[in-house]
């Protein structure tokens, strides 16, 4: 019996010591050591101690936690880019950026992650779609696409059809049409033959139909012409 609050002694430092060394993986990691943190930009460890990595945390939304892996806001960052800068991540995580197709990989492979997508159009009016699952696959399996159990915040299921679909940019042409559809679309997405939202499309204020289907668009809430004025999809682990 004597031996236990010894044993607490001798372990007291090395508890303190990895208390201190723990790390981050996720937005939804901060949220739990300090709840009262709020939204903005954080250091995240997604594969450990050597992968730091910046990223937007939604701290308060529907109880706040979120990874945000994809932002468009102001048109500031081109998002027509090829595979090599999809896989690593891009952008600013204070502003428009895109987080990576390795680190969603590593953290919806971790645990079941859910997945919500938030919009706005130029008007003001906001919409949002939430799936209760989310994952993607390894770059060994092209990023697949993993998307299921929809709730519906206004902006209609726009991930259904590119559930089960590979990543496209428009050098590497995963897509399931004879056609490459991320250089129809000036996007980048897990296109199917092609798309019925086009996040990663070009930023175009509003009501465009110079190129069909090309903007930064939600077809089941404002269809094919017209682009967003902000969008994001940020995932957090199903507790
Ligand atoms: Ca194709």
């Amino acid at each position: 019996m004597k031996l236990v609050p010894v044993v607490f002694i001798l372990l007291a430092p090395v508890l303190t010591c990895c208390k201190d060394l723990v790390q981050p993986v996720d937005c939804s990691d901060i949220h739990q050591q300090d709840k009262s943190l709020h939204s903005g930009v954080y250091t995240i460890y997604p594969l450990g101690e050597r992968s730091a990595v910046q990223v937007y945390c939604d701290m308060d939304t529907d109880g706040g936690g979120w990874t945000v892996f994809q932002r468009r806001m102001d048109g500031s960052v081109n998002f027509y880019r090829p595979w090599d800068q999809y896989k690593i991540g891009f952008g600013d995580a204070a502003g428009e950026h895109w987080l990576g197709l390795d680190v969603l990989h590593y953290l919806t492979r971790r645990q079941p992650h859910q997945v919500l997508v938030e919009m706005e159009d130029f008007t003001g009016q906001k919409v949002s779609a939430g799936y209760s699952q989310f994952s993607v696959a390894s770059e060994c399996h092209g990023y697949k696409l993993s998307v299921s159990g929809f709730t519906n915040g206004g902006a209609g299921d726009g991930l259904r059809r590119h559930n089960g679909m590979k990543f496209s940019t428009f050098d590497k042409d995963q897509d399931v049409w004879t056609n490459n559809c991320a250089k129809s679309f000036l996007g980048a997405f897990w296109y199917d033959k092609c798309h019925s939202a086009n996040p990663n499309g070009v930023y175009r204020w509003g009501a465009d139909g110079t190129i069909y289907a090309a903007g930064v668009e939600w077809k089941l809430w404002k269809g094919h012409n017209y682009s967003l004025k902000a969008i994001s999809m940020k995932i957090r682990p199903v507790l």
